[in-house]
């Protein structure tokens, strides 16, 4: 995975040693052939290890090379992911892993490295034989997809002059993409942010959308919890806005209005050499006509697909491809409706509801040259791990989210009895922050190093680090009281939810509007004694991140658990919401919010399977590796549908199992250092 450009003879092997490949002759590409032994000499007069590989009968590699070694990849291309998907069966069907390796070592120097990190990821991934294997961090292969562009020359520099140990971190620029004229520029924290992108990319790589191997695709609720974890994101992208004097993100739901929103990414692409187009203000959507990509497709098309959503929404079926009936019901309709959107191969029909998510982000990502006739790429939209850079990410997805919304508020709302929990009273609730005062919540910036040597092919060995600044927060404890008047013993599954108070106009809000700003902030298994009960629960241990740590698993190379079995579970565990992002930035005068707490019945909640020694600390965006979706209930509950009529504000849709509390979010402007 290292140095994705250089010849594989040069690979860079483990921690502070390197390794060399004895590579089959037949093997090295027509250039290397010739010098292929005076360079394995040369980089073996430093190899602590060498790895033979075995010379096999070689599968075809003629679809992958299709695309060219220093083309951009995207995997919303229909074109690019037939061959993604080819690449994957050909990974995932050897028969063995020196076969693999075989395979891999061939194909590195021949395909298109992101192509080959991708498609080797996802098969290293689902392999039973390699599931358990570490994965490199995909910010270091490929920093050119998270990071100013500027800081690659510097970073060359220092490698070059200073050595290894006594390098300094180059900054990456706090906000480096815009200027305050620029109003959404404000969030800029949020939407270039390393872990939340990292995040995106690694829940991609493990949901993939399409393979011929059906059972990689066809996870358990995939369809759903695509629908609620970019429903989420939504959620915490408007708490971010208020916490920004800005109004909730409008829905890009007129296909033809121009775009007002600009972005300029400012990355260069290492692998195609090539600025990430930018797109200017007032940019409209165009029918496609790329032959290189082969796209020819118009904008009616994607309003199509659109229409026959609503229609199905509106029947309360979809059509399947047998032309059956296929029902949108309480339990599976979203996961169908996910699936279709997306869309992924489990779509019940997608000739008919076509592919309008994944479409979307191509037309976005293709609007500055939609004939190809300046020669462009695509912007950022047109890659998981640098789409939530550009502010239209956030109205292309409230608008995906608002089609599910459409048949989530036409499912008939819960019960008391669905929400009750006879017995089971929640009697208080309040934040305790490690320094502040009871019910608030602290923001800060943090300045964080990232190693970023492995993507950063032809410079000297050793460590370069790239220092960046993100949001953080002080950590807090909830401290719950719950009275368990049920005579025994009893289990409940914790939902703890937080959302602004008051709309950007400062109206309080109805219960309509403020569930879809319900961000989840947490959600575990409580066992209740009869009587009174404290349960004290650390922000560290939301089921929603996962540690700095992990999300920058490789920062401390001499980490206690380098090579153990608990550092492979890092590889599904890549996927989760940075720890550092868990709590919006709030205001420096305080942006209050509201807490949710609910104790629902566990009874309704079970799912009985062994989650022992599998990660998951993140299952609520993320689901658990090999496992059912550790909850039974539909994601968001309770805040996935409307309220019962009588019911207009979260105050009064509480049962007694539930608590309101009033917090406030403050915010300060210091910097401080990572320690
Ligand atoms: Cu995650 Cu649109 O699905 O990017």
């Amino acid at each position: 995975f290292d140095r994705p450009q250089e010849p594989v003879f040069m690979e860079k092997g483990e921690v502070n040693s390197t390794s060399v490949f004895d590579v089959p002759d037949n093997y090295l590409t027509d250039r290397y052939r010739p010098i292929g032994a005076d360079l394995t000499n040369r980089f073996g007069e430093t190899a602590n290890s060498r790895i033979p590989v075995r010379n096999i009968t070689l599968p075809s590699l003629s679809i992958p090379m299709q695309l060219g070694r220093h083309e951009q990849f995207s995997l919303f291309i229909p074109k690019h992911r037939r061959i993604a998907g080819r690449l994957i069966d050909i990974f995932v069907g050897m028969r063995s892993i020196e076969d693999l390796q075989s395979v891999a070592v061939y194909a590195r120097d021949r395909l298109n490295p992101y192509l080959f990190n991708y498609a080797l990821s996802v098969a290293l991934l689902h392999r039973q034989d390699t599931k358990d294997l570490t994965l490199p961090l995909f910010v270091e292969t490929f920093p050119d997809k998270y990071v100013d562009s500027k800081v690659f020359a510097q970073i060359r520099e220092e490698a070059s002059v200073v050595p290894e140990g006594s390098r300094m971190p180059i900054v990456i620029p706090r906000d480096y993409t815009a200027s305050d004229l620029e109003e959404e520029h404000r969030l800029w924290y949020f939407r270039e942010d390393i872990g939340i992108n990292l995040h995106h990319w690694h829940w991609h790589l493990v949901y993939p959308f399409e393979a011929t191997n059906r059972a990689i695709v066809a996870k358990d609720r995939r369809g759903e919890l695509f629908y609620y974890m970019h429903q989420q994101i939504i959620a915490r992208y408007n708490f971010e806005r208020f916490s920004n004097q800005l109004p909730r993100v409008k829905r890009f739901n007129n296909l033809r209005e121009p775009i007002s929103e600009a972005y300029f990414p400012k990355m260069d692409s290492l692998v195609a050499s090539r600025a990430w187009p930018a797109r200017v203000a007032n940019t409209q959507l165009k029918d496609l006509d790329r032959e290189l990509d082969q796209i020819k497709s118009d904008v009616a098309d994607l309003e199509r697909w659109r229409d026959r959503f609503y229609e199905a929404i509106h029947q309360g079926f979809v059509i399947n491809e047998q032309n059956e009936r296929v029902a949108l019901d309480e339990r599976t309709g979203i996961d169908t409706l996910g699936n279709m959107m997306e869309s992924s191969i489990l779509s019940p029909n997608r000739q008919l509801y076509g592919d309008l998510h994944n479409m979307g982000h191509v037309f976005i990502s293709y609007s500055h040259d939609p004939d190809h006739r300046h020669l462009e790429s695509f912007g950022v939209m047109g890659d998981s791990a640098t789409a939530m850079r550009d502010p239209i990410f956030y109205r292309w997805h409230a608008y995906v989210d608002d089609i599910f919304q459409e048949h989530k508020e036409r499912l008939t709302p819960y019960t008391t009895a669905e929400l009750d929990y006879p017995g089971v009273q929640i009697t208080g609730v309040s934040v305790q922050p490690e320094s502040g005062s009871p019910n608030t919540f602290q923001t800060y910036w943090q300045q964080s190093d990232v190693d970023l040597s492995r993507g950063m092919d032809f410079v000297p060995r050793g460590s370069v680090f790239a220092r960046f600044t993100h949001l953080q927060h002080t950590g807090f404890t909830y401290d719950i009281q719950i009275n368990n008047a049920s005579g025994g013993q009893v289990m409940g599954t914790c939902r703890i939810f937080l959302a602004p108070k008051f709309d950007e106009r400062g109206t309080a809000m109805l219960f309509r509007d403020q569930r879809l700003l319900m961000t989840e902030m947490d959600k575990f298994i409580v066992a209740l004694n009869p009587g009174p009960n404290t349960i004290r629960r650390r922000s560290t241990e939301s089921s929603v991140t996962i540690p700095f740590e992990r999300t920058f698993r490789n920062l401390d190379q001499n980490r206690p658990n380098a090579g153990t079995t608990e550092e492979s579970e890092f590889n599904f565990c890549g996927c989760g919401w940075p720890q550092h992002m868990l709590v919006p930035k709030g205001l420096k005068e305080g942006l209050r919010c509201e807490l949710f707490v609910m104790i629902s019945d566990y009874e309704q909640d079970r799912v009985d399977q062994d989650l022992v020694g599998i990660c998951n600390d993140a299952a609520s965006f993320c689901g658990v590796r090999d496992r059912l979706y550790p909850d039974l209930r539909p994601m968001g509950f309770p805040f996935d549908r409307l309220s019962r009529a009588g019911t207009d504000r979260v105050s009064n849709f509480l049962t007694s199992n539930m608590i309101l509390s009033d917090c406030t979010i403050f915010h300060t402007d210091q910097v401080s250092q990572r320690q």
